[in-house]
């Protein structure tokens, strides 16, 4: 009998935010943004596309802001439930990330911006690169696979492994 390991990876899914829908913003060309291009939310709205999950367990979002006096703030959806509320107030490209936990196939995906501010020389806008689904969950270092080779359950901390990825690190 061959027993095959739970499905633990799958190729990441690269959602472009350029190719999202919306009725309050616009693409723009940028040559640090993945694939060239991002899109500006300038307005309180969505942006709207699909998702097509394999294995997903983790959801990062490459997005900047256009702030003065406070930062916009971006409400990521999947399948209609919200799975990232996060003010973005870098002014550079920066990956804002939440675990969740997806079943296989398509889903709608949403980011919002919720707070456009705006008056004379002050101007919010959420700017968003692509969102980056990815099966594996980023475990903090020193945390158990699981019960195999004598370790704790997974997700507990295990020292003696850490020490081991620490010295093995600096070897
Ligand atoms: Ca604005
Ligand atoms: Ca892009």
């Amino acid at each position: 009998m061959l027993l095959l390991p739970a499905a633990a990876s799958a190729a990441p899914v690269t959602v472009e935010a350029e190719s999202l829908a919306t009725g309050s913003g616009g693409t723009f060309a940028d040559t640090g943004a993945s694939s060239g291009r991002a899109l500006r939310i300038w307005s309180n709205g969505a942006a709207t596309g699909t998702l097509q999950s394999r294995a997903t367990r983790r959801i990062s979002v490459r997005a900047r802001a256009e702030s003065c006096d406070g930062a916009p703030r971006m409400v990521v959806s999947v399948a209609g439930k919200v799975v990232l509320e996060q003010t973005v107030s870098a002014s550079a490209w920066t990956e804002y990330a939440a675990d969740v936990s997806l079943t296989d196939g398509a889903h709608a995906l949403e980011i919002r911006f919720t707070n456009d501010f705006n008056r004379t020389g002050c101007d919010w806008n959420l700017l968003v690169d692509r969102v980056l689904a990815t099966s594996v969950a980023i475990k903090r270092p020193g945390e158990s696979d699981g019960t195999c080779n004598g370790g704790p359950s997974a997700g507990t901390f295990w020292p003696e492994y850490a020490l081991g990825l620490a010295s093995r690190a600096t070897g």
